[in-house]
């Protein structure tokens, strides 16, 4: 394989307009593609969020909460379809650029318990950035030892992959530039943190909301959760903003760009 992977998360905040349900956004899938492309990173492993493509769906029909009557299956049915869909358009982007981009469904390799990844099928995946692919995986409708069904988040996939691969770095691409001491959508006066230790990451994770869109694994506040076993493990992490040009590409390269380093 060569060296240590990176793992890289496209928010749904900023593959999809969060406001507008089932809206993918086109422009911003297409230039991130190619900034993978100008990047050359090797291994790579992508994971997309859900954004305004899946989490209306996921609210709706309640699956993060378990399977509880029939009338749910075809929430579950559909909340998994529209990450595919999701999915296709990132590999569309991807492939476009040359890049072998490969999806590796999670519904079909990952039992959760109480909501937890409990066991994940990992060697297609090695083999497939073995080969010299590029594994793309998503947050996804996921079958739950204890609750029948729930929703895995793309973020814990992406701190999963991190710990157990012992990743080179893991860089999220979200729609805001960083953590803000509060949401900046919320609040004009809120100020970007650049670099954030460990302890100061558990020090102000109240202060941390959720997406002000429909989010059902709890926004920037559910991926800063998530994150901790990997920060603990000193998995260099960023969070920059992938609506923004060039700071996804400078981010997997390791160069300095604006966004949150925690460390
Ligand atoms: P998805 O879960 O669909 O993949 P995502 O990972 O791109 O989405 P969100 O879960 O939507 O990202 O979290 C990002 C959002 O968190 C931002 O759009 C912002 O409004 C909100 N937010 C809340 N509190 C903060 C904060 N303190 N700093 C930065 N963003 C915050
Ligand atoms: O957007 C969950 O993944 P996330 C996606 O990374 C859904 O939180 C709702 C299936």
């Amino acid at each position: 394989m060569g060296g240590k992977i990176t793992i890289l998360k496209l928010g749904g905040s900023a593959i999809t307009v969060k406001k507008k349900a089932f809206t993918p956004n086109l422009n911003v899938i297409n230039r991130l593609a190619l900034e993978i492309k100008k990047a050359d990173v090797h291994p790579l492993i992508i994971v997309h969020g859900g954004g305004s493509m899946a989490h209306p769906i996921a609210k709706k029909f309640k699956i993060k909460e378990g399977y509880k009557r029939r009338g749910q299956l075809m929430g579950f049915a559909e909340t998994h379809y529209a990450m595919v869909k999701l999915n296709e358009l990132i590999l569309d982007a991807l492939i476009e650029q040359g890049l072998p981009a490969v999806n590796v469904q999670p519904s079909a390799c990952v039992v959760t318990e109480n909501g937890r990844i409990r066991s994940m099928e990992i060697k297609p995946l090695l083999e497939l950035l073995k080969l010299g692919c590029i594994p793309v995986l998503h947050g996804d409708a996921v079958f739950d030892a204890v609750l029948g069904f729930t929703i895995l988040s793309g973020d814990q996939l992406v701190a999963n992959l991190a710990v157990n691969l012992d990743a080179e770095r893991i860089v999220l691409g979200v729609d805001v530039d960083g953590i803000y001491t509060a949401d900046p959508k919320l609040d004009p006066k809120a100020k970007l943190i650049k670099t954030m230790s460990i302890e100061k990451l558990k020090d102000i994770q109240n202060k941390i909301g959720n997406s002000l869109a429909d989010d059902v694994t709890g926004g920037m506040l559910g991926k800063v959760v998530e994150l901790l076993p990997a920060i603990e493990q000193k998995i260099p992490t960023i969070i920059v903003n992938a609506t923004k040009p060039n700071r996804v590409c400078k981010a997997i390269r390791g160069e300095k760009v604006a966004g949150t380093v925690i460390q």
